[in-house]
């Protein structure tokens, strides 16, 4: 079944998300026969819906954030790359050698971490965190251990 998922996605695309996020060959691979069983609607993207459907995120008291995290302003689906995209803030940074690419900044750097993590914060997306956001997340949690998402594992 996952042969079937990873013979979708073209070598030429695997090369682009590569560069772009980080991941290995096989990661890619593997994370898109994850991406292809989510994807009940069978549409090429995932909705809220299916990534709810995920047990380690309905758990997790800052799921919903991360859900939205996965989805531009104003959309509700996202396709593969936006996924990977996504995704790529939650490598660790010491990965950060292999495919290197000078002219951009990895999506998994000190800075992009924080960048995303902010953006879990900052729930009205006024780039501002406000007390209550602040408050908010305090009272639920350590940030560090609820953004590791074991299913990726
Ligand atoms: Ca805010």
């Amino acid at each position: 079944m996952g042969s079937r998922a990873s013979s979708l996605l073209r070598e030429e695309d695997i090369e682009e998300i590569k560069k772009e996020t980080g991941f290995s060959h096989s990661q890619i691979t593997r994370l898109y026969s994850r991406f292809h069983s989510l994807d009940k609607g069978e549409n090429g993207a995932l909705s809220r819906e299916d990534f709810q459907r995920i047990p380690e995120l309905a758990i997790n008291p800052l799921g919903d954030r991360i859900i939205n995290a996965f989805f531009p302003e104003g959309e509700d689906q996202v396709n593969f790359r936006g996924f990977m995209r996504t995704l790529a803030h939650f490598r660790p940074v010491e990965d950060n050698e292999k495919n290197k690419d000078p002219t951009a900044e990895p999506l998994n750097s000190r800075n992009n971490k924080l960048l995303f993590a902010f953006r879990l914060y900052d729930l009205d997306r006024d780039d501002k965190i406000s007390r209550d956001e602040l408050l908010q997340v305090l009272e639920k949690v350590d940030v560090e251990q609820k953004m590791s998402i074991r299913f990726l594992h």
